[in-house]
């Protein structure tokens, strides 16, 4: 047993980051190109497919044809289903994906325990221990009022189903509001066999610490993650907080301002060059839909060559319009 374990590891080097990019090629195709360990699409019409490497998020894209977004190692990649989670693995890295109905666990929070205690004895048995980064997409993400609003059940149940599971750090994280059925709970993650370096932002006061009046439950979630071999920063979704405020309300303009500033305090902070460029893919999550043009152009013109989806998606404070996430090559 422990040796058939130790054949499975893939040596002591911390490994390449995976590839992330997005492609205007169909599923079937970018599933079919060598090391792919993921493929997501967004959006009711994005093709389906039985194979466990492919989810289907539902955030739909405001660009028609939408691109899928492919995640690429280096090695060969196995995958298989293990109930409602699948999963890849391979280069020593692993993708899983999980999708509940809250009406089967009890609501927001019975769903989201359930899914993370779920994600949680999955990966206690495999070599990829170390989770570095999750997305977590919840439908009307914003419904109900203080404590009982979705996003803070959310994370009462969140923190419930780790148990101390993030105790030595906690992971990079999204959390977003979809617009697809109101009551599927999404959660993706990468996982490592090599353990990562959590980043936070000097700007912002770690979510971890947030003051009472943001929920019963802080988030838990670092502001980046660098990748094992020091070669990639994975970016957890940032918005217009500033301390532990949300900035510029009512302002979709001035938030995304704020953000940039944030994104680039947070790239000094993590040792990363300063600035974006064509290899660094990037989300933004945009809650009103008359809005998408304007971000689009702004970004367009702030981060010019910078590959970024922009998805119709709630930020989990309702004051917060747009929200940024991605990557960040060294
Ligand atoms: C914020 O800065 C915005 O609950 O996992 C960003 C990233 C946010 C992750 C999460 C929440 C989460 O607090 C919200």
């Amino acid at each position: 047993m422990i040796e058939g374990r130790e054949s499975r590891r893939v040596g002591n080097d911390p490994v390449r980051a995976p590839r992330i990019s997005y492609r205007m090629d169909d599923a079937p195709a970018l599933l079919a190109e060598p090391g792919t360990l993921a493929v997501l699409g967004f959006g009711g019409h994005a093709a389906g497919s039985d194979d466990p490497r492919w989810l289907r998020v539902p955030l739909e894209a405001f660009d028609a044809p939408a691109s899928c977004e492919l995640w690429q190692v280096d090695g060969p990649v196995q995958c298989g289903s293990h109930g409602a989670l699948h999963w890849s693995a391979g280069g020593g890295w692993l993708f899983a994906a999980l999708e509940l109905d809250e009406r089967e666990h009890g609501g927001p929070a019975g769903a989201a325990r359930t899914a993370y205690a779920h994600l949680r004895d999955f990966i206690r048995g495999r070599d990829e221990q170390q989770v570095l980064r999750i997305w977590n997409y919840q439908g009307a993400i914003n419904e109900g009022a203080g404590d009982t609003e979705r996003y803070k059940l959310f994370c009462d149940g969140r923190a419930e189903g780790c148990g101390d599971w993030f105790a030595q750090g906690y992971p990079a994280a999204t959390a977003i509001g979809h617009h697809g059925n109101p009551h599927l709970l999404q959660i993706y993650m990468l996982a490592s066999a090599h353990a990562g370096t959590p980043v936070e932002n000097p700007r912002q006061v770690s979510a971890w610490r947030y003051p009472r009046q943001y929920g019963r439950t802080s988030p838990g979630f670092a502001r980046a993650m660098r990748l094992p071999a020091q070669d990639a920063l994975a970016i957890s979704g940032t918005a217009a907080v500033v301390g532990h405020a949300s900035a510029h309300e009512g302002d979709t303009a001035a938030q995304l301002d704020e953000i940039l500033v944030n994104l680039e305090a947070l790239l000094a902070s993590a040792g990363m060059p300063a600035g974006f460029d064509t290899h660094a893919p990037l989300k933004a999550y945009v809650r009103h839909g008359a809005d998408a043009a304007h971000v689009r152009e702004k970004l367009q013109q702030r981060l010019p060559g910078v590959p970024v989806l922009l998805l119709h998606g709630d930020v989990c404070r309702s004051e917060l319009l747009v929200e940024l996430d991605g990557w960040r090559y060294a």
